[in-house]
């Protein structure tokens, strides 16, 4: 036993999760011996998930890369040899001047990366900066939450946000389209609080999820329906007259306008029609949410990932301003609380430095442009960091397709050899989060968190701040842009800038320095308690009010009030194509996975087991598939093979498998994405993973 002393040290979970958990880590010489939630955190409250528990082991993996490494053998082989640093970054930045000085110029570069970190630095700093004066190709980040951010932005002017600590004072909590219990579990632990103190719970879900089942109330309803389920609620609160008209009148704009709407069009029978749903259920939902105070909606990203998933959130977004539960702490709604925070994102991203005309590539497209299906310039050279696009993106078989191309540069920067790496030209390997310095805000709290670095870099990894640091230095960049140290880019992040606006609150960072964040660890922002924002109104439109009508939506053309609209593929509005692919299929994650993430943790993936199809017993017995029988799921573009699991865990028409499997780990070497597609959502250019006709058959054992 070693006799050294032990050190803590104060970290940040990094990964894309709405909790962001404190964790503290003991160190003795030089190894993070123990990690655990940080008990003094007011959100974390000393627990983690089954997922970060263990996160040493995700650290200190056997598989972690280790060195740069050439691919010696076809693409998708993950065969490659050892290089040396500079070797790597020479090769890239050689390939980078080729091609910028080349008539195709410097937009045939397409840097992608999501949000594998959250940190500030690691996660978006000078990669940004690095691609801006570069002048490649701009991402457009729409994987994940664009839509509903679109969606709540029409309504409200900004996300909806509520503090999430004041769910304990909530008595009706509706769950809609969020696995709140798996995806968000330290919020679930306060809706949990609130139930004991005699809150009811409902869960809107096509899908039984363990938080439906934990839930006093489980609402079934068909996948993509959700905008005409609000509107049907509305029909009965101003039919019965439970509205608050005085907040309406205040603060609302357009309220007649939607209320002849919801009257004239969305009759509970034509709303059950729709959704699937009971009309008494439907009468009942709106009766208890109008009249059981206060009343809190957790709306989240499932409903959101569908052809009308922007509308579906603006419209579910004006339920709180109609019963006036904006004024009450524990009313609301909440999608995100990341527009709290007023990170001088521009300070660090620098998107002055991108050259005027520099065209946007769609992140949920990556198949599309790779394979040449977007104006040119063509994608000769892609630059993958914090994402793994081939399990990940829809499309996959175009995805894969694209990345095969003998002709793209592809680079990787990543910890672990996954289903992207193996497509690499050139393989970097990056730290992990207990190896390097960041700062983090939340999209599900409202506390500001340093990450201090627990031990030195493993092996040869480094920060993705010091790989751009390298690139930038290899290119002939400026070294006032690149020269800046990590704590330095903290201390811009945490420069608010000035602005009119109400949001992001921009005082909510005063008083809270990076020196301070390193002594006391997170520290709330400066907002008010309680915090009400729309209380009185105040809505950062351009109204100022909560756009019922949306004048913005009218000039550019659009229908102005709330409304239903189908999902792209949906038996209801595709007979065509649901005679051929009649299952709607969700492809939510796993509660032992973070989309991707911690599939190579072999304790986690025996957690998830193997990958699954639940489906109805009336959807398995008419195709004669049993319970444990492995079955095919197809559609126009692709198919992948999984273990049937039949039970009433989904409403008829529907099958659900989790994920993100990697492909690899997979039997034959394709996930669930294989069937997703990259058409967009109408409002946000946002991804549509669970819009999606399937067809299944029995496999042969
Ligand atoms: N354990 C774990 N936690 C995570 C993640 C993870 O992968 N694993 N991912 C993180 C990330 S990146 C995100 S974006 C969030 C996502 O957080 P959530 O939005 O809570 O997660 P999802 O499971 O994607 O979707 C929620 C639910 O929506 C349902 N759903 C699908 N379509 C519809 C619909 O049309 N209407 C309704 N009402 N419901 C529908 C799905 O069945 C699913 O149960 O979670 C974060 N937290
Ligand atoms: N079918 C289906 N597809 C989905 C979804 C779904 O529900 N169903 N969910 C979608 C959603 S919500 C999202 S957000 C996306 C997420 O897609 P991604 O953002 O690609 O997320 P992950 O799969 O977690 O992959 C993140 C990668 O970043 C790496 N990473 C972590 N930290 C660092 C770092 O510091 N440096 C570097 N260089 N790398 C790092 C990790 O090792 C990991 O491989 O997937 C989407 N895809
Ligand atoms: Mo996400």
């Amino acid at each position: 036993m070693s006799t050294l002393p032990l050190r803590t040290v104060r970290a940040v979970c990094p990964h894309d999760c709405p909790d962001t958990c404190g964790m503290t880590i003991t160190v003795r010489d030089g190894r993070a011996v123990e990690l655990r939630g940080d008990r003094e955190h007011p959100f974390t409250r000393g627990f983690l998930c089954q997922k970060v528990a263990p996160y040493l082991e995700r650290t200190y993996h056997p598989e972690r890369l280790k060195w740069p490494m050439r691919r010696t053998g076809p693409k998708g082989a993950g065969q490659f040899e050892r290089i040396s640093w500079a070797e790597a970054i020479d090769t890239i930045a050689r390939r980078f001047r080729g091609i910028a000085a080349s008539v195709d110029g410097p937009q045939a570069i397409l840097p992608y990366s999501y949000a594998g970190t959250m940190g500030k630095l690691q996660g978006s700093s000078l990669d940004r900066r690095f691609f801006h004066r570069l002048g490649a190709s701009l991402l457009d980040r729409t994987i994940c939450a664009t839509a509903g951010a679109a969606g709540c932005d029409i309504t409200l002017g900004t996300r909806a946000v509520v503090d999430p600590e004041s769910v304990v004072h909530s008595r009706y909590i509706i769950n809609w389209g969020s696995n709140t219990r798996v995806t968000n579990s330290h919020l679930w632990a306060l809706m949990h609080q609130a139930r004991q103190a005699g809150a009811r719970l409902v869960t809107i879900d096509p899908y039984r999820t363990p938080t439906a089942q934990a839930s006093d109330w489980w609402l079934a309803i068909r996948p993509g329906t959700d905008a005409a389920l609000a509107l049907g609620l509305m029909h009965v609160i101003w039919r019965d007259g439970l509205q608050d008209d005085d907040y309406l009148e205040r603060y609302c704009l357009g309220a007649p306008q939607l209320r002849d709407r919801a009257l004239s069009e969305y009759p509970p029978e034509r709303v059950a029609a729709i959704t699937g749903l009971p009309p008494a259920d439907i009468e009942r939902l709106a009766r208890e949410y109008a009249t059981i105070r206060p009343a809190l909606i957790r709306l989240n990203y499932g409903l959101q990932r569908h052809g009308g998933g922007g509308m579906a959130v603006r419209t579910i977004t004006c339920l709180p301003a109609i019963v006036g539960s904006w004024r009450e702490v524990g009313g609301g709604a909440l999608l995100s609380t990341s527009a709290l925070y007023p990170f001088n994102s521009a300070q660090l991203e620098r998107p002055d430095l991108i050259p005027p005309g520099t065209r946007t590539i769609n992140m949920v497209q990556l198949g599309e442009a790779l394979l040449g299906r977007l104006p040119p310039p063509p994608i000769r050279a892609l630059f993958v960091y914090n994402a793994n696009p081939a399990a990940v993106c829809p499309d996959q078989q175009r995805v894969l397709q694209g990345l095969r191309r003998e002709d793209l540069f592809t680079v990787v920067l990543e910890q672990f050899p996954t289903d992207t790496t193996d497509y690499a030209d050139i393989v970097l390997p990056a730290t992990t989060q207990l190896e390097h310095f960041d700062i983090h805000g939340s999209y599900g709290h409202c506390y500001v968190q340093v990450n201090e670095p627990a031990i030195a870099p493993l092996y040869e990894a480094k920060p993705n701040t010091e790989v751009f640091r390298l690139l930038a230095r290899a290119m002939g960049f400026e070294p006032e842009l690149f020269e800046v140290s990590d704590e330095e880019l903290a201390r811009q992040a945490l420069q608010a800038p000035a602005h009119g606006r109400a949001f992001p609150p921009a005082r909510a960072f005063d008083g809270i320095t990076l020196e301070q964040l390193r002594a006391e660890g997170p520290m709330r922002l400066r907002l008010p308690r309680p915090f009400l924002p729309f209380a009185q109104g105040g809505f950062p439109t351009p109204s100022g009010k909560c756009e019922l009508y949306s004048p913005r939506l009218a000039a550019a053309g659009l229908d102005p009030l709330p409304n239903y609209t189908p999902p792209h593929e949906d038996p209801q509005t595709r007979p065509d194509l649901a005679a051929r692919y009649p299952l709607q299929m969700l492809s939510p994650p796993a509660p032992s996975f973070l989309n991707s993430s911690f599939v190579n943790i072999p304790q986690l993936r025996r957690a998830a087991g193997r990958p699954t199809l639940e489906i109805h017993p009336i959807d398995a017995q008419s195709r004669g598939i049993v319970d444990g029988q492995r079955v095919r799921v197809f559609n126009d573009r692709g198919s992948f093979t999984a273990r049937a699991k039949v039970a009433e865990t989904v409403r008829p028409g529907v099958v659900v498998t989790l994920g993100i499997w990697w492909n690899k780990y997979t039997a034959d070497g394709v996930n669930c994405n294989s069937t997703t597609s990259s058409r967009l959502t109408d409002l946000g250019g946002g991804a549509t993973f669970f819009d999606n006709l399937v067809e299944v058959t029995a496999e042969p054992e």
